[in-house]
């Protein structure tokens, strides 16, 4: 039996994933540990679908409600959602075969900041949590588990849960303990105190995640990789538009707003943030700090260089060859990286005393400055919210970026409405696309609409744009935001209909 569970006691509860998935009923609320393809279990979802098949076989109802930090990867959503297991999930998501069972209305799916969602299953929001289901690198001799490559919600779940089961996996390094700071302070209103992080370095809670031995019904051994996939080399379109934002930056900086070193960066994941990484290696910044949700291929090169001190997150998002580099030289990296609770990683107080400066991906954004991160074509969901909204709302400065166009040019990523809002005018202050740059501050909506459209809108979309927002002006009887209302979606229905928003 594997070196990694040193406690006697919790030695003896070691199983099978089989065992383990018995153990588990229709209706139950599971929470799983995962973020972003990272520290998610690995073999116990895959023992759970297919006792869920064999009940669905013998022509009996088994789903479960499936809670995660974000997203997982197929080993978990994929296979649960294959089998039509998951009645219900929160919160983000983006595995193809999950995404493609909200959209056929098999499961139901609510889209929450990630910030919120541990904070309201302790609040009692969903129920009660049956099983916490997690991974670890390593259990000591007292039974304190030391977590993973993710800690997302691991600590609220097995806080709320009635039973625990953990994977050991001997694939991750043991030399992860020490990297993680679980903040054990919380507390629901009125007895809420203020989080103690003023520097996104500083460390408030214990390496170890603290779990009532009486809890853990099953330990199960495992020893394989997360997800890990390969970023896509950086294209040129994303080398643009991350050389938009660095510009703006270095303008940011020459005005006085924003020191030499920045602010604590936030980046989402992707090709674009992944380029704007790759262009703080090559400038001559340093002593770079992050508050972000999750650490990337880049940000390893960042920290390699002597550029980046300190990133503070929640989890890994890397490629197989960062993450066995990771593997290799975890007691290296943990003098850089500290992983906290996606409730720390992504608290709006902590940002907004940081004054983070944050950068995320959209589907669409309007001529005014409304943002559309998950829902295409208004109805049909790509993957969640995520962080965006919590670092969108409360950053120092908050940018969006995305390429001007979709699908091979037959969709715009500027239009006239969005189909769907998830950040208001009110948050977001950058719109970036590789035409190039508009500085929302402080305009009025007929001040944003002509430098989003003259400066972010593909140029085959701008005369069509150019032409709504006149005959908006014209036409709209009121004129702080001059809309045709049936007129702004007919790009979206013109796309369902005829495969492409341009006029023929
Ligand atoms: O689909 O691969 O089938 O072609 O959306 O688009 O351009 O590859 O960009 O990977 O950065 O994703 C908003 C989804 C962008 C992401 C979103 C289609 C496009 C492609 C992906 P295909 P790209 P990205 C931290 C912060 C919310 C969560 C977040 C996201 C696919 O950034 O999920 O920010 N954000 N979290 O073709 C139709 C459009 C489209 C479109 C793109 N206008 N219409 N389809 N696509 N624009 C991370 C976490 O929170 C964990």
């Amino acid at each position: 039996m594997s070196e990694r569970i040193a406690n006697a006691a919790l030695r003896q509860k070691v199983m099978s994933a089989d065992d383990a998935a018995a153990l588990i009923h229709d209706g139950d609320q599971i929470g799983f540990g995962g973020f972003t393809g990272s520290g998610y279990p690995k073999v116990l979802p895959g023992a759970l679908a297919k006792r869920i098949q064999e009940s669905h076989d013998r022509g009996e109802k088994f789903t479960v409600n499936v809670f995660t930090g974000a997203s997982t990867a197929p080993e978990l959503d994929g296979t649960l959602a294959s089998v039509d297991g998951i009645g219900w999930r929160m919160p983000y998501q983006s595995d193809p075969q999950m995404r493609s069972k909200i959209n056929d209305g098999t499961s139901f799916y609510t889209d929450i900041h990630l910030s919120q969602s541990g904070m309201m299953v302790r609040q009692g929001f969903f129920g009660k949590v049956d099983f916490a289901v997690i991974e670890a690198t390593r259990i000591t001799a007292d039974g304190d588990v030391v977590l993973t490559s993710s800690v997302g919600n691991n600590a609220v779940y097995c806080d709320t849960a009635e039973k625990v089961i953990i994977e050991v996996n001997s694939w991750q390094s043991d030399d992860l303990e020490g990297m993680h700071d679980i903040y054990g302070g919380f507390a629901l209103p009125p007895n809420r105190v203020p989080i103690p992080i003023t520097h996104p370095g500083d460390r408030i809670g214990d390496k170890f995640l603290h779990i009532p031995q009486d809890k853990v019904a099953a330990i199960i051994e495992t020893d394989g990789p997360d997800r890990n996939t390969p970023f896509k080399p950086i294209d040129d379109d994303s080398r643009k538009i991350a050389g938009f934002l660095l510009d703006f930056y270095d303008h940011e900086v020459k005005r006085g707003r924003i020191p030499k070193n920045l602010l604590p960066l936030q980046s989402g994941v992707g090709n674009i943030p992944n380029a704007v990484l790759d262009g703080l290696l090559h400038s001559d910044l340093e002593h770079l700090t992050s508050y972000t949700e999750v650490i990337q291929d880049g940000m390893i090169d960042l920290i390699d260089a002597g550029k980046l001190d300190v990133a503070s997150a929640t989890a890994f998002s890397l490629s197989p060859d960062y993450a066995h580099k990771m593997n290799e030289n975890a007691a290296f990296y943990r003098d850089h990286i500290i992983l906290r609770p996606q409730e720390i990683s992504n608290h709006p107080e902590v940002i907004r005393r940081l004054g983070v400066i944050g950068a995320n991906g959209m589907i669409e954004a309007d001529i005014y400055g409304n943002v559309n991160s998950t829902h295409v074509m208004g109805s049909r969901m790509m993957n969640g919210i995520g962080g965006s909204g919590d670092f969108t709302r409360n950053a120092y400065i908050s940018a969006f970026v995305s390429p001007s166009t979709a699908k091979g040019g037959a969709i715009s990523a500027i239009v006239p409405m969005v189909s769907h809002v998830d950040h208001t005018e009110h948050d977001g202050m950058v719109i970036i696309t590789e035409q190039g740059i508009a500085d929302l501050r402080g305009l009025a909506p007929r001040q944003r609409a002509p430098k989003i459209i003259e400066n972010c809108a593909h140029p085959d979309y701008r005369p069509m744009l150019l032409d709504y927002y006149e005959r908006a002006l014209h036409d709209c009887k009121f004129k702080h935001t001059p809309h045709l209302l049936g007129e702004a979606y007919s790009w979206h229905t013109r796309f369902l209909e005829t495969g492409t928003m341009k006029k023929d």
